[in-house]
């Protein structure tokens, strides 16, 4: 069966613990769980890994790429705006990387405004809540069936 890596970033294992105005209410888990059964109905298998450690997030992209995963759903939480490290471990593998924020990183302070994974991602889902991590799965899935990567 095709693989999907969700991986998260720094504090997003906190979520659902404070600001549901910005974030929501769900956790981590719930979406984790969620986001599983959405892609084992469409063929895949997920796996979820969170670290609030910038190099454990690049040795898991890595690991995407040398496991053969079809695909990876990123949420980079606040290394988006700073890592350039996570930027090149994104353009160092040929697996799709579809970014995903709960907020409108465009509609926030300033400083959220830019990604440095953006331009290597496939693409960017911002201020849907935890539904655009079903929106980024749902693309992913799109983009590996159109360009047969699975
Ligand atoms: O909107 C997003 O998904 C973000 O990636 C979340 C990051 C933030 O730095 C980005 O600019 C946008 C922050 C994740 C922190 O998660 C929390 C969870 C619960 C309580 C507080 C923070």
């Amino acid at each position: 069966m095709k693989k999907i890596l969700l991986l998260n970033g720094p504090n997003l294992n906190r979520l659902g613990k404070r600001q549901p105005e910005i974030y929501g209410t769900d956790t981590l888990e719930s979406i984790e769980q969620h986001l599983t059964s959405v892609a084992e109905k469409q063929g895949f298998t997920l796996s979820a890994f969170q670290s609030n450690h910038e190099g454990e997030l690049i040795d898991a992209l890595h690991r995407s790429e040398d496991e053969q995963y079809a695909g990876v759903i990123f949420n980079p939480a606040a290394y988006t705006h700073s890592s350039i490290a996570l930027r090149d471990a994104v353009a160092s593998i040929s697996v799709p990387v579809t970014e995903i924020h709960l907020s409108n990183i465009h509609a926030r302070e300033t400083f959220r405004h830019q990604s440095m994974i953006a331009a290597e991602a496939i693409g960017q889902i911002a201020g849907f809540g935890v539904y655009g991590y079903e929106m980024a799965l749902n693309a992913l899935i799109n983009y590996v069936k159109e360009n047969h990567h699975a």
